[in-house]
């Protein structure tokens, strides 16, 4: 009825616990958990829920969280309250709470919120060691710049690093791969020192003309983990450095150029990709211009190598395409087409409704908001295709 055909036959979980969707970072601060209650109503609309096993995971406890952070830091996260918090204590600054850019709010439900996500990336690891999900879903999580004593850019508790760290209790070789628009820095610092882990962040890197780096600042192809070969984490980490207004032509030839190379290179047994959909055009911190089916492809890409894959969310700033994003990619990991048409059944279609390219669909042209000039030209994306093979061969087989 809704267009879903499933040829390719992939066990897939959807993990999610809806109490996530009730917190706030503040009313203008661009994090809006609420944009995960449009991806679900989404979701549920075109029928997904019937062609996957859905969990709706407990919270991580503050042992579990402690598998990757400082237990100083999780008792200050499990304590601080917006009432009781002194923004000139010295460990509210330490532990990454101050600072003007208020990027990392102290608000009500915070312990709540970090537990709720976290549980739902362990679920889904949890669901590929126990072989139940060829492929397992955790949309509210991805916070990937989270340190194990430092919240960062919007980030408390790094899921991600916790799931991963669960995936090597029987996997010898992860692949963490990073689409989000920002440089995946807090994955790729835990496992800075292991061979067992390697990451591969595709981001925005430059300064602006301002002078003020795009956050986090970090990234640029030349940083490709420790470079002492006494190092085991020895090049173990890749980083792809993009400009503005990257195309969907070209962001889907670099992504499957270089990722194809790494998991032939490195033949992972278990794959992590973060898929934030502050990468799409027209997102209001990211500077891409790609359309929810390029983005979508990467997923498609990653499906095709064939091995355990644990899917999460991670950023993404204009509600309504975040939703369209993580719906189609739901539907390419079980196999399914969707109609451009949304289901008119659905609640908050009016989020959908009223925009010049986008009304009442689900694929609108999201290039069309040209809000980045394209500064990537097809030359600097083969040199820098050029120089990532390089930085490979630095890793040892
Ligand atoms: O760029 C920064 C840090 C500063 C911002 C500028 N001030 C003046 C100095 C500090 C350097 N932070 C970034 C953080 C982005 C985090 C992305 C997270 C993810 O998508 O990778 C994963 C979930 C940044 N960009 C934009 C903002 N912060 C921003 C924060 C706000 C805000 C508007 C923009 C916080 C509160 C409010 N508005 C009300
Ligand atoms: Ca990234
Ligand atoms: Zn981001």
């Amino acid at each position: 009825e809704y267009g879903l055909e499933r040829p390719q036959g992939y066990n897939v979980s959807f993990h999610y616990n809806p109490h996530v969707e009730y917190h706030h970072f503040g009313s203008s601060h661009p994090m809006k958990p609420w944009r995960l209650t449009l991806t679900k109503q989404l979701v549920l609309s075109y029928g997904l829920e019937y062609t996957m096993d859905l969990y709706e995971p407990r919270p991580a406890s503050f042992n579990e969280l402690a598998i990757f952070h400082d237990r100083e830091y999780l008792s200050y996260l499990s304590e601080i309250t917006p009432q009781n918090a002194k923004p000139d204590d010295s460990q509210y600054i330490a532990y990454g709470f101050g600072g003007d850019s208020n990027d990392c709010p102290v608000f009500d439900g915070l312990w709540n919120y970090v537990s709720l996500y976290t549980g739902a990336s362990m679920s889904a690891a949890y669901n590929l060691l126990n072989k139940q999900s060829d492929i397992a879903i955790n949309w509210s999580g991805g916070l990937h710049h989270a340190k194990k004593n430092l919240a960062s850019g919007f980030c408390y508790v790094n899921d991600i690093v916790i799931a991963i760290q669960l995936l090597l209790t029987q996997h010898q070789r992860v692949l963490y791969i990073d689409i989000d628009v920002h440089h995946g820095d807090g994955v790729e610092q835990a496992f800075e020192s292991t061979d067992r882990v390697f990451t591969l962040s595709y981001h925005k890197y430059g300064i602006d003309r301002h002078g003020w780096p795009f956050f986090p600042g970090t990234g640029n192809i030349d940083e490709m983990g420790p470079k002492d070969p006494a190092n085991r984490g020895k090049a173990h980490s890749l980083n792809i450095p993009i400009d503005d207004g990257i195309d969907d032509h070209q962001y889907k030839w670099l992504f499957r150029t270089v990722t194809s190379k790494v998991v032939e290179k490195y033949n992972p047994q278990a794959i992590v990709l973060q898929s934030g959909a502050d990468s799409l055009g027209g997102d209001r911190l990211g500077r891409f211009n790609l359309n929810i089916k390029a983005h979508g492809s990467c997923i498609e890409t990653v499906k095709s190598f064939g091995r355990p894959l644990v899917l999460i969310g991670g950023g993404g700033y204009t509600p309504r395409n975040v939703a369209r994003t993580w719906c189609h990619e739901t539907a390419v990991c079980v196999g399914a087409t969707l109609h451009n048409d949304l289901p008119t059944h659905i609640p908050y279609l009016q989020a959908f409704q009223g925009e010049e390219n986008g009304d009442g669909i689900l694929y609108p042209d999201l290039h069309n908001t040209k809000r980045h000039d394209n500064l990537n030209t097809d030359p600097a994306l083969h040199k820098l295709v050029e120089k990532a093979m390089e930085n490979l061969r630095y890793m040892e087989g």
